[in-house]
């Protein structure tokens, strides 16, 4: 399974950082919605699920978190740890988002409105979808 990992161009001068996403430019998609998680407990893991259709990037834009991919075959854990990195996650790929900093802030930009009939939220489903089971 091939990871991307975006690095985003900063924008730094001497007042400090600025990163700026273009839909088609930055991201590969039209962004139709953004979503971010905070004051995540410790020890929580979120996600648990894979999308039929939706494409998204992840960006940790404050404190870290881990990404763990799983598209049926081959599961890869990815660190977010930098306000540039953005991550890109597929449809159909599995994902589970776990160690989350206490300052985390988790900034999400989605190619569809929300639609919980996009979701898989049963792992043995999943497999089936992919084609794994
Ligand atoms: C994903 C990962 C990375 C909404 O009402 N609108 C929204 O746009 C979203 C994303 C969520 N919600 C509601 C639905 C639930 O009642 O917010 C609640 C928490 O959502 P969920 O349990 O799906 O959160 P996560 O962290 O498990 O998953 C989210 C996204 O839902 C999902 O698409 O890929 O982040």
């Amino acid at each position: 399974m091939q990871v991307i990992k975006y690095m985003f161009q900063p924008h730094g001068d001497e007042r400090g950082q600025l990163v700026a996403l273009e839909e088609f430019k930055d991201i590969p998609f039209r962004i139709k919605r953004v979503y971010f998680m905070y004051d995540t407990a410790e020890g929580v893991v979120r996600g648990f699920h894979a999308h039929k259709q939706l494409e998204q990037i992840l960006v940790c834009v404050h404190g870290t978190c881990k990404v763990l991919l799983d598209n049926g075959k081959e599961k890869k854990v990815v660190s977010l740890e930098k306000p540039y990195e953005g991550l890109y996650v597929a449809n159909n790929i599995w994902r589970e988002m776990y160690d989350f900093s206490e300052d985390s802030v988790l900034l999400v930009l989605a190619s569809e409105l929300y639609d919980e009939n996009d979701y898989i939220r049963d792992y043995d489903k999943f497999l089936e979808f992919v084609g794994c089971k």
